[in-house]
């Protein structure tokens, strides 16, 4: 029987949360557990306001991520409604999204999108359906710095 292919998880990229109010949790977190906030930005194609909290000194280390609806359609007010705040998703970093996102399709797993998405700061994404990654909201996220520039591609 052929082997499948290898799928490439490389660590924890970052736990997402729900939360209503950015900032509101923003504070929370800084004030309440020390964590600081690194990065903010707002994806207009996933509807989200979102911030990356460091845990710890490692520049590389996995990152709390805090989403928060830009929009009443969005995932996360979809989300927020039905179940309130709190864990969202688990992403895993991988060097190759498409890879990774194809030999998770070839052990039967439904990934959300056909091709991959931008993500926070230049990244890549896609994810798995939490239905067949036992309940949880499985993302992919290939780093910007993995991800070639437009020129780099052909
Ligand atoms: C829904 N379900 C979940 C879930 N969301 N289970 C675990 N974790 C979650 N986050 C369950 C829900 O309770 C239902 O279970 C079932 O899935 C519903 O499935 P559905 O009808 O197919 O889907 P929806 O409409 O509830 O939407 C769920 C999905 C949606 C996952 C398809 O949230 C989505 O497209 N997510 C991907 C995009 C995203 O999450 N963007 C925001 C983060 P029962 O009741 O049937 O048992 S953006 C981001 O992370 C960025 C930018 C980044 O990291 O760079």
């Amino acid at each position: 029987m052929a082997e499948l292919p290898l799928v490439g998880l490389c660590r924890i990229d970052h736990v997402g949360v729900a939360v209503r109010d950015l900032d509101e949790a923003i504070a929370f977190y800084a004030e309440t557990f020390g964590l600081e906030c690194v990065h903010q930005e707002t994806n207009d194609e996933q509807g989200v306001r979102e911030a990356m909290l460091a845990v710890g000194d490692d520049p590389d280390g996995p990152r709390i991520q805090l989403l928060a609806p830009a929009r009443p359609d969005s995932a996360i007010a979809k989300f927020l409604d039905r179940n309130g705040p709190g864990l969202q998703q688990l992403a895993y970093t991988v060097r190759d999204v498409e890879a990774s996102s194809a030999a998770l399709r070839e052990r039967g797993l439904r990934l959300l999108y056909d091709t991959p998405r931008r993500g926070t700061g230049g990244s890549l994404i896609n994810f798995v359906h939490p239905k067949d990654a036992g309940g949880v909201l499985m993302e992919l996220v290939q780093p910007a710095f993995l991800v070639p520039l437009a020129d780099e591609k052909s």
